[in-house]
């Protein structure tokens, strides 16, 4: 079996990791203890990819940690918080208040080596695990600094495993946290290098679609986390259940990252409305697909119409027609042409699986790989760089014995990712354009073939 291995890290990371679990417990009949009380073989054929099965139920194969005890006691006493195995959970006393440098170089630091002890732990126990899956958020420290300290040593001790990261980009509309940018900006300069596929889930998106789409007066973190619950269930289902299409990390990451660094996700989920709202007469599968590539439905508060899709996958869900999808996706592409790379043909993939999550008849899931996504960098590194520009609030990092210098390579390096994004939108296909990427130092900076993605 092609076992996932789950970390869930800090605050944000804890509370969207915990509402994954209780949402795909459900779709795979299992109850708040772990015990199977499902309906179908289906939701048993591949439960190995995130449960490790023990006596009489099975174990969420998910590893909690925070720098602070609030957020996990809060974990342990929720609804599911029996299902997790109890010695997984980890904590420090101290926090690392909103400052990436106590996660990544101090307090965090304490910790690592606990927490990769229980992920040698899980992946030893693995028949032969795929990879890992980290729920986090960029703008505190915890999530951000800890957490990509802890995908750099995951990277180091399995460099030819998947590493599938699902980020919460911070947006003011949600935090009152000044120092958000920097944490974001350090974080993503690292994941460029650490993760192999990278989920942006933007707090922004998340707060329009709340206020917007779903008329929330004032969104809580728990109607935002629906909204990241959902759609971490749909972009995991080929993995899940059985199917041949994206049914594992790396063809996954084969069919979505054309280029090494442009691994970072756009996503979106339909339909938005809770199951009870739903006229289900009302909605057919064209209405769906038409929603599913809706700028509105998409977790990153960037319009895809601004760039361009180097490439699409999406995941239908219920006893849906294949060819009825098939027909309504090479409709909406073909309307859309000038939105699509034409040097990657058939860049759209689709999926189907049987089940529908609980309490929907059908429902769909967009990934997208889109230039666009720039917009969403752009946005942070704005924000970065004004405060950047005059050094405020850098001596609380400096204190923790950060230099100044890895400030200006973290933004380099984002700057670097959003110039190679907007390039890939210019190039055409007769172009052979120069794409200088920032590990092209000794000057043959044409676009190169596909890179072989690692095998293991
Ligand atoms: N979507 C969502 N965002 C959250 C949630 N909790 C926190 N955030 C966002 O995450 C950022 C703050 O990070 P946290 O996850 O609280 O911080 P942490 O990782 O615990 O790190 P420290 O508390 O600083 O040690 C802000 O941008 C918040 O808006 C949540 O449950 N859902
Ligand atoms: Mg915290």
């Amino acid at each position: 079996m092609r076992e996932i291995v789950h970390i869930q890290v800090g605050q944000c990371g804890n509370q969207t990791g915990v509402k994954f679990w209780e949402e795909i417990s459900q779709e795979h009949g299992l109850n708040e203890m772990g015990r199977y009380e499902g309906t179908s073989d289906l939701q048993l054929e591949r439960i190995q990819v995130y449960y490790n099965e023990a006596q009489g139920g099975y174990i969420p194969r998910a590893i909690l940690v925070d720098l602070e005890p609030g957020t996990m006691d809060a974990v342990r006493s929720g609804p599911y918080g029996k299902m997790f195995r109890p010695d997984n959970f980890l904590h420090g006393q101290s926090g690392a208040a909103n400052n990436w440098a106590k996660g990544h170089y101090t307090e965090g630091v304490e910790l690592v080596d606990a927490v990769m002890d229980l992920t040698r732990r899980e992946a030893e126990n693995c028949d032969c695990m795929q990879g890992f899956q980290v729920t986090h958020s960029l703008g505190g420290g915890t999530g951000s600094g800890m957490g990509t300290l802890l995908l750099t040593k995951i990277r180091e001790e399995y460099p030819d495993r998947m590493i599938n990261a699902f980020s919460v980009v911070p947006s003011p509309k949600v935090s009152d946290t000044v120092v958000e940018p920097y944490n974001a900006i350090l974080s993503l300069s690292h994941l460029i290098e650490t993760s192999d596929e990278t989920f942006c889930i933007d707090n922004e998106a998340l707060y329009d679609i709340c206020v917007r789409s779903l008329k929330l007066n004032s969104p809580s973190y728990r109607d935002l986390n629906h909204l990241v619950s959902a759609t971490m269930c749909g972009i995991t289902t080929c993995l899940r259940f059985p199917g041949q299409l994206n049914a594992d990390l790396r063809k996954l990451a084969v069919n979505m990252v054309p280029f090494p660094r442009l691994h970072f996700f756009m996503s979106g989920n339909a339909p938005l409305v809770s199951p009870s709202l739903i006229d289900y007469k009302a909605m057919s599968i064209g209405e769906l697909t038409q929603e599913l590539f809706d700028a509105k439905n998409m977790m990153v508060a960037c319009d895809p119409r601004h760039g361009k899709y180097l490439t699409v996958a999406t995941i239908f869900r219920g006893e849906l027609s294949v060819k009825e999808i098939d027909d309504h996706i090479v409709n909406i592409h073909n309307n859309n042409l000038p939105y699509y790379v034409e040097w990657i043909p058939n860049n759209i993939k689709t999926a189907l699986c049987d089940i529908a999550p609980k309490g929907f008849k059908m429902s769909g899931t967009f990934i997208g790989n889109t230039t666009a996504i720039q917009g969403l960098f752009q946005r942070i590194m704005d924000q970065f760089c004004s405060m950047f520009r005059r050094k405020a609030f850098l001596h609380w990092y400096t204190v923790e014995g950060m230099d100044e210098f890895e400030f200006h390579e973290a933004g380099a390096n984002v700057e670097d990712l959003i110039c190679e994004y907007q390039q890939y939108q210019e190039a055409s296909i007769e172009d052979t354009v120069e794409i200088a990427t920032s590990d092209d130092e000794k000057g043959d900076h044409r676009i190169k073939p596909e890179k072989p993605v690692k095998t293991t």
